[in-house]
């Protein structure tokens, strides 16, 4: 059983973590920085939970230190989404990884990813939507030069503005000068909760942040009224079950509450957050959906639809890839 070439619409990945080991430890070479401590023997990224995690992605990013590495980073990544039948993929980018911060240096790295996001979509016939976000474990402060980058970036190909990183670092609204200023300017908003943090998390994030996703918020399912209230108000989840799987953050896939929460009328999506890091490719997401649920066709159409709905780009861009 494989769905490689079924259609897929995927909303949640990190640029920087869908970059294939290979094309880090390339880029390592080319510019003579030892980072060997990250990869595995078999060459595979090494790393033992979380936090330590967080700390390889970072060390994977200092390898991108230009446009150009951008734009062949981007090239990579849609041509491997693609191969999986992703038609329309959403990323997360992150000012921060692309100049520290700073707009005119922002500028001149978006222009790179949208120039690759543009040829890999007449080759490939894929689209790319960026979202940009603040990264929860630098700090509130580091999140308003984040946000101004995206305010004045908003438009075409940036869709939506959030937060991802460290998930126990701080409250959600410690965050909400940046999330307020992005959605003054009018920018979709989704914020990574409930992956580590619990219901209250979730809840926190949704009243203080007035997020219209949520980045997994798998552990909503410990709290029924949370649940019940997701699926009222329509909350979409960018649920990742294999990272989450791969990363403990839930039970195995048997146990993965995806099922449970659909179930009971919460809006769900299927993404892969960052692949080569957990082992995964939205094939794999789908066919272990299928071996592990039974979901077939109509299941995987609803979740392209939930997902086509949901994401963060304009309604030609929607009819266009429909
Ligand atoms: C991430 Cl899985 C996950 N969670 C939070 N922040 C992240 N950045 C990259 N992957
Ligand atoms: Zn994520």
């Amino acid at each position: 059983m494989t769905h490689k070439t079924l259609p897929k619409i995927e909303l949640h990945t990190h640029l920087e973590g869908c970059a294939p080991p290979a094309f880090i430890r390339g880029l390592a070479k080319e510019k003579s920085l030892d980072i060997s401590g990250i990869f595995n023997p078999d060459g595979t990224y090494a790393y033992r939970d979380f936090d330590h995690f967080l700390q390889v992605y970072e060390a994977a990013c200092t390898t991108l230190q230009s446009p150009q590495d951008f734009y062949r980073l981007v090239k990579a990544v849609l041509e491997e989404s693609a191969s999986h039948g992703v038609v329309y993929q959403e990323t997360f980018v992150s000012p921060d990884f692309c100049g520290g911060g700073d707009l005119a240096a922002w500028r001149d790295y978006l222009a790179a990813m949208e120039s690759a996001a543009a040829e890999a979509e007449a080759e490939h016939g894929i689209t790319l939507k960026g979202i940009i976000t603040c990264i929860r474990h630098f700090g509130p402060d580091a999140a308003k030069p984040t946000a101004i980058c995206a305010v004045e970036t908003f438009g075409d190909f940036i869709t939506g503005f959030g937060m991802a990183g460290g998930e126990m670092v701080g409250r959600p609204g410690d965050y909400d000068y940046a999330f307020d200023m992005a959605r003054e300017a009018g920018m979709p908003l989704t914020c990574h909760a409930g992956e580590w943090g619990g219901p209250d998390m979730v809840a926190d994030t949704l009243r203080d942040l007035k997020v219209q996703r949520i980045g997994h918020g798998v552990n909503a399912i410990q709290d029924t009224n949370l649940v019940a209230e997701l699926a009222d108000n329509g909350v979409t989840l960018e649920v990742c079950p294999g990272s989450n799987v791969f990363l403990q953050a839930t039970g195995g896939w048997s146990d993965h509450p995806i099922q449970k929460l659909r179930d009971a009328g919460v809006k769900v999506t299927v993404s892969t957050d960052d692949p080569p890091f957990f082992a995964t490719t939205m094939t794999h997401e789908f066919d272990m959906l299928a071996r592990t649920f039974g979901w077939g066709d109509a299941d995987f159409n609803e979740i392209n639809q939930t997902a086509l709905e949901a994401a963060f780009c304009d309604d030609a861009t929607r009819a266009k890839i429909a």
